[in-house]
C-alpha cells in the first residue's frame, strides 16, 4: 500500500476521537491517563452523548482533563468530584455525569464521598485511576501504594505496621448496596484497552438508564513517579499490581 491509499479515507482503521481535541497533553510519555482519556472521547461519542455528557476533573495529573475533551466539565476540589457529581447528576438527569479521579483523589481524601455517593446509588459512573501513588505532587505514598513498594514518602518500602494495608477500594464498592456495576479493568495491551472500553461503555449506559452507581477503576502506571520506563512499568503493573489487584468484573446487577 502507498502512503498515498493509506491516507484515503476508505482505507482508515483507526482515528482520533473528534471530541479530542489538538492541544499538547502534558502527561509524561507512557503515563495510563492519555489512554483512558481517549477510551472515555470514545465512549461518549459512540453513545452519541457529546451534547449530554458532563465530566468532574478532579485535583492531580488529570486536572486538566477538561482542555482535553470538547464536552462540558466541572472542576472539583481534591476528592469532592462524586458530591458535586451527585448534585449535577439530580439536578439534570437526563445528562451522562461522571467522574474522573485517581487513587489519591479519591482513597485518601475523597474516601467518604466516594463511598456515601456510591452507596446512596447515585445514578453516576466513577472512573478510577489507581496508579499507586501521588503522581502529580511527586510520587508520596497513597492508600493504594503496594506494601514494600517504595515512593518518595515510603523510601524503604510501604510497611503495614506503619502505614497499613493498602485499600482496595473496588472491593469495597462491590459490598455497597447502590452499586450497579463495578470492574477493575487496565490498558497495558490492545486487548486490555478493548476490554477497559467496554467496561466504560456498560457503566455509562447504567448510569444514563438509572441503574445506580458505577465504578471503573483502571490500575495504572505512573511511570515518572514509579521512576521506570514506560515499557518496564507496564511490566511491574503486570508483575506486581494485578495480583493484588486482579482485573475483572467485582458486581454486574
Ligand atoms: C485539599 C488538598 N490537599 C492536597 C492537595 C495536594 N494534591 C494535589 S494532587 C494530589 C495527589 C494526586 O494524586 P492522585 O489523586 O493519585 O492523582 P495522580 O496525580 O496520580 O493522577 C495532592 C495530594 C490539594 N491540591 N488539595
Ligand atoms: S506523574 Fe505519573 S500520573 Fe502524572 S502524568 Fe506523569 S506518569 Fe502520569
Amino acid at each position: 500500500m502507498t502512503k498515498e491509499d493509506i491516507i484515503k479515507p476508505e482505507n482508515l482503521v483507526a482515528k482520533k476521537p473528534t471530541l479530542m481535541n489538538d492541544n499538547p497533553m502534558h502527561y509524561c510519555p507512557g503515563c495510563s491517563h492519555g489512554v483512558v482519556h481517549k477510551l472515555v472521547a470514545e465512549v461518549i461519542e459512540e453513545m452519541g452523548l457529546e451534547d449530554k455528557a458532563i465530566g468532574i476533573s478532579p485535583v492531580g495529573c488529570a486536572v486538566f482533563i477538561y482542555n482535553y475533551i470538547d464536552i462540558d466539565w466541572q472542576e472539583a476540589a481534591h476528592g469532592r468530584a462524586p458530591a458535586l457529581a451527585t448534585a449535577i447528576k439530580r439536578l439534570w438527569p437526563d445528562r451522562l455525569v461522571f467522574t474522573y479521579q485517581g487513587d489519591g483523589d479519591l482513597a485518601c481524601i475523597g474516601t467518604a464521598e466516594t463511598i456515601h455517593a456510591l452507596n446512596r446509588g447515585e445514578n453516576i459512573t466513577i472512573i478510577f485511576i489507581n496508579n499507586a501513588i501521588y503522581g502529580m505532587t511527586g510520587g508520596q505514598m497513597a492508600p493504594t501504594t503496594l506494601v514494600g513498594m517504595k515512593t518518595a514518602t515510603s523510601p524503604y518500602g510501604r510497611d503495614v505496621h506503619l502505614h497499613g494495608y493498602p485499600l482496595k477500594m473496588a472491593d469495597i464498592a462491590a459490598q455497597l448496596e447502590g452499586t450497579a456495576y463495578v470492574t477493575r479493568q487496565s490498558v497495558q495491551s490492545v486487548p486490555a484497552i478493548r476490554k477497559a472500553k467496554k467496561a466504560i461503555r456498560k457503566a455509562f449506559e447504567n448510569s444514563m438508564a438509572g441503574k445506580g452507581s458505577n465504578l471503573v477503576e483502571i490500575v495504572s502506571t505512573c511511570n515518572s513517579g514509579w521512576k521506570m520506563s514506560p515499557a518496564k512499568s507496564n511490566e511491574w503493573m503486570v508483575e506486581n499490581m494485578f495480583p493484588f489487584y486482579p482485573l475483572g468484573d467485582l458486581k454486574d446487577k
